[in-house]
C-alpha cells in the first residue's frame, strides 16, 4: 500500500545539475515502493552557505510510498550514490545530489539522522518556491500558510528554468 505522502527536496550543483535531477527523478518514478505523484519545475538558485560553487539547480516532488521514514532516507542515500555523491568534503559545500525528505505526511521526528519536518526548509526559498508550485494549499507545522512563509522569504538569486 502506497499510503504514506512525502515531499522530498532535489539539489544538484556539479556535473549536469539538471541531469542529475531528472535521473533523480526517474530512480525514484521506477521504485517499486514509491509513485511519484508530483514534481516542481526546476530552478537554479545561488548557493546558500559558502558562495565560492556554483549555482545550484533544485525542484520539489511528492511522492506517495510504503516505504517508512528511516527506509525512505536509505532509499534516497542509495539512489544519491548512484549518482556518484560522495559523502566528504566540506559542509555545506557543492553536491552532484542531494535529495532530502522535507515532510512525511504531518510527522515531527527529532532522530541523529532526520529530522522531519526538514530543518531550515522555512530560511530555503529554493525548497519553499518549488513547493508551493505543487502544494499551494499547504498548511505548515506553525500553523501558517505556506504562501505566507514564501511571502517572508528572500526570491533574489532564485529563477525558475524554462526547459522546453
Ligand atoms: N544552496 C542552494 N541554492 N541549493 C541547495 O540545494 C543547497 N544545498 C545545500 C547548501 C550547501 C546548504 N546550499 C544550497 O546543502
Amino acid at each position: 500500500m502506497l499510503s504514506d505522502v512525502a515531499y522530498i527536496g532535489l539539489g544538484s550543483n556539479l556535473g549536469k545539475p539538471t541531469e542529475k535531477i531528472k535521473s533523480a527523478l526517474g530512480a525514484i518514478e521506477a521504485h517499486s515502493q514509491m509513485v511519484l505523484n508530483a514534481s516542481s519545475s526546476f530552478y537554479a538558485s545561488s548557493p546558500m552557505g559558502p558562495q565560492d560553487q556554483p549555482d545550484y539547480v533544485n525542484a520539489v516532488c511528492r511522492i506517495k510510498t510504503s516505504l517508512q521514514p528511516q527506509e525512505l532516507l536509505a532509499t534516497l542515500q542509495d539512489i544519491e550514490n548512484s549518482h556518484g555523491r560522495e559523502r566528504i568534503g566540506e559542509r555545506w559545500g557543492p553536491r552532484t545530489l542531494d535529495l532530502d525528505i522535507l515532510l512525511y505526511n504531518d510527522l515531527i521526528l527529532n532522530t541523529q539522522n532526520l529530522t522531519l519536518p526538514h530543518y531550515g526548509m522555512q530560511e530555503r526559498e529554493f525548497v519553499l518556491v518549488p513547493l508551493f508550485e505543487i502544494a499551494p494549499d499547504m498548511i505548515m507545522q506553525d500553523g501558517r500558510s505556506l504562501a505566507t512563509w514564501v511571502a517572508k522569504c528572500d526570491l533574489e538569486g532564485l529563477y525558475r528554468l524554462d526547459l522546453s
